[in-house]
């Protein structure tokens, strides 16, 4: 006869288990927040992990700092956060990054997201975005750069070229969809920066104040080193396929997508495609970000699309599309090997 064990509230399942650090921050954030003996409080650790298709633990509910969707302000209208287009115009699409594929259904891309400093459930977060303030908001470039700059993306969309591409995003958790983005290479911005010679990477820092965010309490309290924050290498941020995102599907971004403005980096796994960025930071080092200081086995800094390197959980050979269902075989960085191959060539 098996033994039945009994598990306190607090169990964590072995596969949740959170690495060293998630206790260091936690500890941490805790502190900061003046909270003393949390114990009571959920531990278990979210994770973008799973695969295809997982949630992630809902928080305790008496928890005194759970925060509740109901606890979000009247809605404003989105449309004010940025046009599409600042002067009014159609946006064109580049016929380079055209490649042909049947786009996914809009109102799936539009309502299964991950966002986790609104929820960590997918189709949780589009409900509870309303009243997200996107506008006035800046961004800034700054780090090692001969020429800071601050600009309110509403100027960001008068200064730059905005057009559409049609790209394939790949989520680590092995789904993936076929979106019409509009944007400018990120490119553009770095230069008008001017990165010094020192500059080896971008750092990205997600915006926004903590308290429009209804799951932002709770990430802290998992341990996770909030804000967001992702990087890339200087060479691939200034490659021409980085994408500086300001709309899809011909309208600007919603906030579930990352309003105002995001990055879009194909040929890696999803979650390097930060959202609602407001800083762009050139440094000299390899850059702390979420994922990886969260688990570094996981979620490697480099997060390239490689179909022959499982994640240590689940298999990376296909993807489920997520309007269609239909899986297909995933290629080496997601497709984009002509382009960014190049940036990987080996000795
Ligand atoms: N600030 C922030 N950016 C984020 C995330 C997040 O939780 N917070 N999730 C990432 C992940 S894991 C993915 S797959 C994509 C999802 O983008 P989408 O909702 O537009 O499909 O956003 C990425 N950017
Ligand atoms: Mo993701």
């Amino acid at each position: 006869m098996a033994n039945i064990v009994i598990r306190p509230d607090w169990h964590i399942p072995e596969r949740e288990i959170t690495p060293e650090d998630v206790y260091r921050n936690r500890r941490r954030f805790l502190k900061q927040l003046g909270i003393a003996g949390a114990g009571a409080l959920s531990t278990q650790l979210i994770g973008c992990s799973g695969g295809d298709g997982e949630t992630a633990s809902a928080p305790a509910s008496g928890s005194p700092l759970a925060p509740s969707a109901e606890a979000a302000p009247t809605p404003e209208p989105a449309a004010e956060a940025a046009s599409a287009n600042a002067s009014g115009g159609p946006v064109r699409r580049n016929g380079d990054f055209d490649p042909g594929w049947p786009l996914s259904n809009e109102q799936k891309v539009l309502t299964y997201n991950n966002f986790y400093e609104f929820s960590t459930t997918k189709d949780e977060v589009h409900k509870r975005v309303a009243g997200f303030p996107t506008s006035p908001w800046k961004v800034e470039i700054s780090g090692l750069v001969e020429n800071p700059i601050t600009l309110d993306v509403a100027d960001i969309l008068k200064q730059f070229p905005i057009e559409e591409r049609v790209y394939r995003f790949r989520c680590v958790e092995a789904w993936a969809m076929v979106v019409p983005w509009q944007g400018f290479p990120l490119r553009l911005l770095l230069e008008k920066a001017k990165p010094k010679s020192g500059a080896k990477f971008v750092r990205f820092v997600t915006g926004g104040k903590p308290k429009d965010y209804p799951n932002w309490v709770r990430l802290l309290l998992n341990g996770y080193p909030l804000p967001y924050t992702e990087g890339l290498r200087l060479d691939e941020a200034m490659h021409d396929l980085t994408l500086v995102g300001t709309g899809l599907y011909g309208k600007p971004l919603t906030v579930q997508n990352g309003a105002p403005i995001r990055m879009v980096v194909p040929w890696k796994y999803g979650y390097k495609s930060i959202k609602s960025i407001n800083k762009i930071e050139l440094v000299a080092e390899q850059p702390a970000t979420l994922w990886n200081a969260l688990a570094p086995r996981e979620y490697p800094f480099e997060s390239n699309v490689e179909p022959e390197a499982p994640h240590p959980r689940w298999s990376q050979a296909t993807h489920r599309m997520i309007d269609t269902g239909r899986r297909e075989r995933t290629e080496y960085l997601n497709g984009y090997a002509a382009q960014v191959g190049g940036l990987y060539k080996k000795g």
